[in-house]
């Protein structure tokens, strides 16, 4: 595990005392937390894994997160788990107001329900096919849980491309539930290859979002 001090330019809004270290891994959900960080402009450290290595299942860091995943965020006496959960909480805590729309307003449902949708719908199919395509070795993979995660991975994306048709965003205006949900989308179409040949506005939703630059630093912290 590497550790580093990840100062972020620009960070005018934060005269708090802030004191943030995000366990990180690349081409994890661990993204969704920098890249939720560098847009709102907070200084944090990183802790740096890569995925699968010995050092997430040692003692020291399953003190941090006892299932031995990330992300994980400390911020000062706290340590909070669950990529979700570590997003509602900056943004309570550091957002401002910022990312999200406040409760009373029209858009507040909507960015419930997609900030949740990615690991209660997404993520579940997703987990199935980076294991079955990526981790297991070819001669212990099952090409019918293959499928199914292929066919259900296609279910669950059907609505965000049908919610998309004219929009830019999932609620109004950019947020964390972009983050979140659309950090799955981008995984299933750039990393596992899902098939977006009938999903046009998903392709240009995924393609307005890779543009950030928050999110290409947090991609390759
Ligand atoms: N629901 C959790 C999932 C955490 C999780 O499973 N993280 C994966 C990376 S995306 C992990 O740490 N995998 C390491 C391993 O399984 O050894 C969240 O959203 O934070």
């Amino acid at each position: 595990m590497g550790l580093v001090k990840h100062p972020c330019p620009g960070n005018v809004n934060n005269k708090r005392e802030f004191n943030v270290k995000l366990y990180y891994a690349r081409n994890s959900r661990a993204v969704r937390v920098a890249w939720l960080l560098e847009e709102l402009g907070l200084d944090y450290e990183i802790a740096r894994f890569t995925l699968g290595e010995r050092a997430m299942r040692e003692p020291e860091y399953l003190k941090v997160h006892p299932a031995g995943r990330v992300p994980t965020l400390e911020d000062g006496e706290v340590t909070i788990f669950e990529s979700g959960a570590i997003v509602q909480y900056l943004l309570a805590r550091h957002g401002n107001g910022r990312l999200a729309p406040p409760v009373d307003a029209a858009e507040f449902p909507a960015y419930l329900q997609w900030l949740h949708y990615c690991e209660g719908m997404i993520m579940v199919p997703i987990n199935t096919l980076v294991v079955e395509t990526i981790l297991l070795p070819p001669e212990r993979r099952t090409e019918v849980n293959v499928r199914r995660g292929g066919k259900l991975l296609n279910q669950m994306l059907m609505p965000i491309e049908a919610h998309m048709q004219g929009r830019d965003y999932l609620a109004g205006d950019f947020s964390a539930a972009d983050i979140m949900t659309g950090h799955a989308v981008i995984v299933s179409r750039d990393l596992l290859k899902a098939d977006f040949s009938d999903k046009p506005a998903l392709a240009a939703y995924a393609d307005r979002l890779l543009d950030r630059p928050a999110l290409q630093k947090a991609m390759n912290l």
